[in-house]
């Protein structure tokens, strides 16, 4: 039987159309202000992930999450927490993302509850059924392109593994991750994707709110006419 907690497919996909994901270092200023930037200019999801060379630990990380969960708050965007369940659970955090190292989501699912949002990173089709078998909320596909914000990155698959899930009738909601720019967004989407989930393409521009303004529009587009 289906679970009435569970958050539907439609809001979820609604949700993925401009997925920014960031930690303190991916920023150049400020992350509170990258954030507060990328929020007004339309962000509709937010993953705090605090990971790599200088990344905070401990109660900084616990203290900076908060502060930009409040953030997400205020601008009514849900706030996912990168792999870090009890992050995510201290914080009463909307959801969490995890990759392939992680635990299963349907263990993840036990802990949380079914009201919280969780995604999973896939990169083949056999990490795809796995993970909607595990009970995921949406996935995270990549990388569509080549991208230098994740060191133990998967080859690129371009835009293919997402038409290939679609050509397959699965339609779970999904993202394209891994080097997304204005410039090759529109793909993505009219591959099949309900949105994209970048880091550097926002988090690195000199017009932060501009440029979610504009990744918005594209992906608006791209779902119109697709
Ligand atoms: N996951 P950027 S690629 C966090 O393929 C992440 O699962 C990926 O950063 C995956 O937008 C990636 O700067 C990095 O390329 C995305």
């Amino acid at each position: 039987m289906s679970d009435p907690n569970r958050i539907p497919s439609s809001v979820i996909r609604s949700l993925l159309e401009v997925y920014f994901i960031m930690g303190s270092v991916n920023c150049r200023l400020d992350p509170a202000e990258v954030l507060t930037e990328a929020l007004g200019g339309g962000i509709t999801l937010f993953q705090f992930r605090e990971k790599g060379n200088g990344a905070l630990t401990g109660s900084a990380k616990f203290e900076l999450a908060k502060s930009l969960m409040q953030l997400c708050r205020a601008h009514g965007v849900p706030f996912i927490v990168n792999d870090d369940l009890d992050l995510a659970i201290a914080l009463d955090a909307d959801g969490i993302h995890v990759g392939q190292d992680d635990a299963p989501a349907s263990m993840i699912r036990r802990r949380l509850g079914s009201g919280k949002i969780i995604g999973v990173s896939a990169h083949t089709l056999q990490e795809v059924q796995q993970a909607i078998e595990d009970g995921a909320d949406y996935l995270g596909v990549g990388p569509v392109y080549p991208t230098s914000s994740k060191e133990d990155a998967q080859p690129v698959n371009g835009t293919r593994l997402i038409e290939e899930l679609r050509l397959q009738g699965i339609d779970i909601p999904l993202v394209g991750i891994g080097g997304i720019t204005l410039s090759n967004a529109a793909p993505v989407i009219a591959a099949g994707a309900d949105g994209i989930s970048l880091i550097s393409a926002i988090a690195q521009a000199d017009q932060i709110s501009e440029t979610a303004r504009r990744f918005l529009k594209t992906v608006e587009e791209g779902l119109r006419h697709r």
